[in-house]
């Protein structure tokens, strides 16, 4: 099994009584909804339509292939693969043979890769040969020269050579042996942190605890056998995952359909043509959204829902999608690490627009403190810390962090500044965590300034978030470099070299003589965002 921080007894007792966690397999949310309805249509992807039926046989014969080719029981896999159908086939099969899988975003490159696989050690790699870190055999070879090979490669629009991820679902073993999904108090999968430290941080998630915050978001939302949710952000994401997101849809009964990204056009012409009734976006999506000419948002008034999360949203911008869109706006605020808040459908248009919602789970407990760890009064703003019966105790292999992101009940830091009414409302004005939110993508300023002394022309590095129309936040890398000549373009070019994701790129780059500390010596980011205030790069 894979070693994780459980729940004290005391607390998975009560999880349990309280009907919460029902030790059941997470691959529930399919096997029940194929029993009950098997013909209905449970994904679209382009010109496919996969059944409850087809979806539960494909993800049963991936499973005993892997079964039968010596894949067991707490085995881990490394999955990557864009937005399309066999993304949730491959899910449900790793999960019913046991295996944990731990899926990258699309857009992660090599260093986060590695850093992947170094840290599960996987068994099995799922890919695609379309990305480019695996369009050719280059990571492959460099994974086998760390001893990190993996036993078995599927590949999705494989070569020749490969094994061919779609004949591994397709065509069935010689026999079938008994699934043995991992325990249901066990972990399931990894959850991806966004993150504030050097290295890209795994969260362990139960089965027991992913299904309970996925059933009771798929109920706050009114999720039913009708819903036909638009899956246009990346599908691994816990937001696009879990609240209540593909899984929760599964869990309804309803359909899911595929988008490549949020890309207006595309998004609006499948929104028109499957009457999709759902989409759950990030801030920087809805704006966009909301530019485009009437005539192309006609084709959107099959919507009836409209989640927007992931990252702040100013109060006018919600008021405008109201308007605009004329659905229902559902403000969502949560964390892989665990708690989901939402407003409700039945709340206020004032409350919608002005706050992030309240948590799931009568038994979320959020206490909102002050540096010294005490309770600020309501409607004041301090940090947000929680426990729950689906926050995580732990990272994984992590005692340091996890030693700062927890206290000693047990309790974990977000590392947001928030504010709580008396009605339990949430609202997050800020952020104490070293993280830029680029329009929902998170990057941890450690993880990008440790790579940028790495070049040989740079002595000092300091990440800090800039404001942006668009993206809400974007990136700025303050640089000390004995070259006057050093240029961001050779910057951006060695931390493309050393593999990271695009959008963790600096967006700007400033050249300073030293960086400003603070009076305990770390870099002073507050006075560097306010320089840009002043002398915007
Ligand atoms: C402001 N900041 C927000 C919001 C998240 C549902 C929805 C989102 C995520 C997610 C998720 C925010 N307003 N509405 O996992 O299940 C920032 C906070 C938070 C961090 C978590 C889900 N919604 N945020 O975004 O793990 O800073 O999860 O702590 O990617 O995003 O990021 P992540």
């Amino acid at each position: 099994m894979i070693s994780f921080t459980h729940w004290p007894e005391e607390f998975a007792r009560r999880y349990r009584d309280q009907g919460y966690w029902l030790d059941q397999p997470l691959t529930r949310v399919l096997t029940q909804t194929a029993g009950r309805s098997p013909l209905a249509t449970a994904i679209i992807c382009a010109e496919r339509r996969i059944n409850y039926q087809e979806l539960n046989h494909y993800s049963d014969t991936l499973a005993a292939r892997l079964m039968e080719q010596g894949l067991a029981s707490g085995d881990t896999a490394l999955v990557q693969l864009p937005n399309c159908a066999e993304f949730y086939i491959v899910f449900f099969a790793l999960l019913k043979a046991g295996i944990v899988p731990l899926n990258a975003l699309y857009n992660h490159r090599q260093h986060e890769l590695g850093s992947f696989c170094h840290q599960i050690k996987p068994k099995l790699l799922i890919a695609s040969r379309r990305h480019e870190v695996f369009n050719n055999n280059e990571f492959l070879q460099h994974l086998s020269a760390q001893h990190l090979s993996p036993e078995l490669v599927l590949m999705q629009d494989a070569l020749e050579s490969d094994q061919n991820l779609a004949d591994w679902y397709s065509n069935p073993p010689a026999s079938y042996s008994q699934f043995a999904p991992t325990p249901a108090d066990e972990v399931a999968f990894f959850q991806l942190s966004g993150g504030s430290t050097g290295t890209p941080k795994l969260i362990p998630r139960t089965h027991n605890d992913y299904d309970y915050s996925v059933r009771a978001s798929a109920e706050i939302c009114h999720l039913s056998a009708h819903t036909r949710f638009l899956c246009a952000m990346p599908a691994p994401h816990n937001y696009i995952l879990s609240s209540p997101g593909a899984l929760g849809v599964f869990h309804a009964g309803g359909c899911v359909v595929m988008a490549p990204s949020p890309e207006p056009a595309n998004c609006f012409a499948l929104i028109e043509q499957h009457q999709i009734n759902m989409v759950a976006l990030v801030p920087s999506a809805i704006s966009l959204w909301m530019q485009q000419p009437e005539q192309e948002r006609l084709k959107t008034r099959s919507l009836q829902l409209i989640q927007v999360g992931g990252a702040s949203f100013p109060e006018s911008v919600a008021r405008q999608v109201l308007h605009v869109f004329g659905c229902q706006l559902q403000q969502v605020f949560g964390m892989a690490e665990g708690l989901v808040n939402y407003t409700r459908l039945d709340d206020t248009e004032a409350l919608i627009v002005s706050t992030q919602g309240r948590p799931i789970s009568p038994d979320d407990e959020v206490r909102v403190v002050d540096a010294e760890g005490n309770d600020v009064p309501d409607g004041e703003t301090g940090m947000l810390k929680t426990r729950g019966p689906y926050t995580f105790r732990g990272y994984y292999q992590s005692p340091e962090h996890n030693a700062q992101a927890f206290d000693a009940e047990g309790f974990y830091y977000s590392g947001d500044l928030v504010q709580r009414y008396s009605n339990g409302y949430i609202k997050v004005v800020g952020r104490v965590k070293d993280q830029i939110n680029r329009g929902g993508e998170k990057i941890a300023a450690e993880e990008i300034e440790k790579l940028l002394i790495t070049h040989p022309d740079v002595s000092a590095a300091a990440l800090v978030a800039v404001s942006d129309e668009r993206f809400g936040e974007k990136s700025c890398a303050f640089i000390v470099s004995h070259n006057p000549q050093l240029s961001a373009l050779s910057l951006k070019r060695h931390l493309l070299n050393l593999g990271i994701a695009h959008y963790k790129l600096p967006d700007q780059v400033c050249m300073i003589d030293s960086l400003p500390l603070t009076a305990v010596g770390k870099p002073d980011k507050k006075r560097l965002r306010e320089s840009l205030q002043h002398h915007p790069a």
